[in-house]
């Protein structure tokens, strides 16, 4: 049975042309910066995000953690969305290795922050009692938020309220090219908000690897240090990076097909019974729906949908996500709409 793998983009696997190139790649030892081919990544990524520099880490946890750890000293306070990758999903590495304490603001269905929130963060008066904010942190598309690209006005916004009070603001963009193709602009019209923006290649970019954090040149190298540090130094990496190199000549585009495919999708599974489809306001490559009933109920979802070989992970016991990406095609997603109307019909009670 041929498998619809739905949990991630980041199931990708490279394409010919990227097994082609990190093949025949020009290599050299990068912790001395002396990979040529990392190099000409690196300089690819900051000129698309619009930073005077970039360098690449092994993963998008990596590129925050550093982008923390170089913000903000020992003790300091971090202010992000709560459903923020940063503050969910990175196994607590900013509090654990950055020793820093992270400040959740309310995030709206949107991916946005609560501005008011925000402001009160902020603005906190300096007092001893009280860590000391030194970071805002975004992100865009918003993971939990239902895959929401953030608008333009809403980043501007966020940016001049850290600003105003003295505070730089880093950019989660792990999927900062769908975030563009929803917005209709460009990675650095959304990271000019930003000090700092990381990006993934190992994601809808369908890279094995590899992640870029981008800023200015004084940041990147403070940056070289923080990597260092956290092991993630890396010798001849421009294994990974040639294949980053084709996937920024040659994936962003196509990330269109997967908007796509996840708007047919949440189409599909709108239309049956007992799935409720959430819908955001700008889309992109990830469904997120709830099964009506409780967690059996899901559960048993879950467990025929993978029975009939379509893949899907579950966020929380009744709600569930599918992201779509390079490999899968518009019959994978009328195969899997079908196989999961079958099984709401036979796994949900009521129906
Ligand atoms: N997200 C993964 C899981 O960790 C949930 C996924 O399947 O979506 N920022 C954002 C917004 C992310 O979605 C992710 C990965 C990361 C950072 C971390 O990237 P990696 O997996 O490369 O460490």
């Amino acid at each position: 049975m041929e498998i619809i793998d739905l949990r991630s983009d980041t199931v990708t696997l490279p394409t010919p042309e990227m097994r082609k190139a990190m093949a025949q790649a020009e290599l050299g030892d990068d912790v001395y910066s002396e990979d040529p081919t990392v190099n000409r990544l690196e300089e690819m990524a900051a000129q698309m995000m619009g930073k005077e520099a970039a360098i690449l880490v092994p993963s998008g946890t990596m590129a925050n953690l550093v982008s923390i750890l170089v913000h903000c000293p020992r003790g300091a306070r971090v202010i992000m969305g709560a459903k923020a990758h940063s503050n969910l999903y990175e196994a607590g590495g900013a509090s654990a290795v950055g020793a820093v304490v992270i400040s959740p603001v309310r995030n709206t269905p949107e991916g946005e922050l609560d501005l008011v929130e925000l402001a009160e963060q902020v603005g906190a008066p300096l007092n001893p009692h009280f860590a000391r904010p030194a970071l805002v942190v975004m992100e865009n598309t918003h993971n939990l938020c239902g895959g929401a690209a953030v608008s333009l006005s809403h980043m501007a916004e966020v940016s001049r309220l850290a600003h105003e009070h003295g505070l730089p603001l880093h950019l989660d963009g792990a999927r900062v090219f769908n975030a563009a193709l929803a917005l209709e602009t460009t990675a650095d019209q959304i990271a000019q908000f930003a000090d700092t923006a990381a990006f993934c290649l190992s994601k809808g970019l369908a890279c094995p690897v590899g992640s870029l954090i981008c800023g200015s040149r004084a940041f990147v190298g403070e940056a070289r240090r923080a990597r260092k540090v956290l092991g993630g130094g890396m010798r001849q990496a421009g294994v990974i990076a040639a294949a980053g190199i084709v996937a920024l000549k040659t994936m962003i585009e196509r990330l269109a097909e997967d908007h796509e495919n996840a708007r047919l999708l949440a189409e599909r599974l709108g239309s049956i019974p007992g799935l409720v489809v959430e819908r955001r306001q700008r889309p992109t490559n990830m469904v997120f729906f709830s099964v009506a009933g409780g967690a059996q109920d899901a559960s048993r979802f879950h467990a025929g949908l993978k029975a009939r070989g379509v893949l899907m992970i579950p966020r929380d016991p009744t709600r569930f996500r599918a992201v779509t990406h390079y490999g899968i095609t518009s019959a994978d997603i009328e195969r899997a709409a079908s196989a999961a109307a079958e099984v709401a019909r036979q796994a949900l009670s009521g129906n």
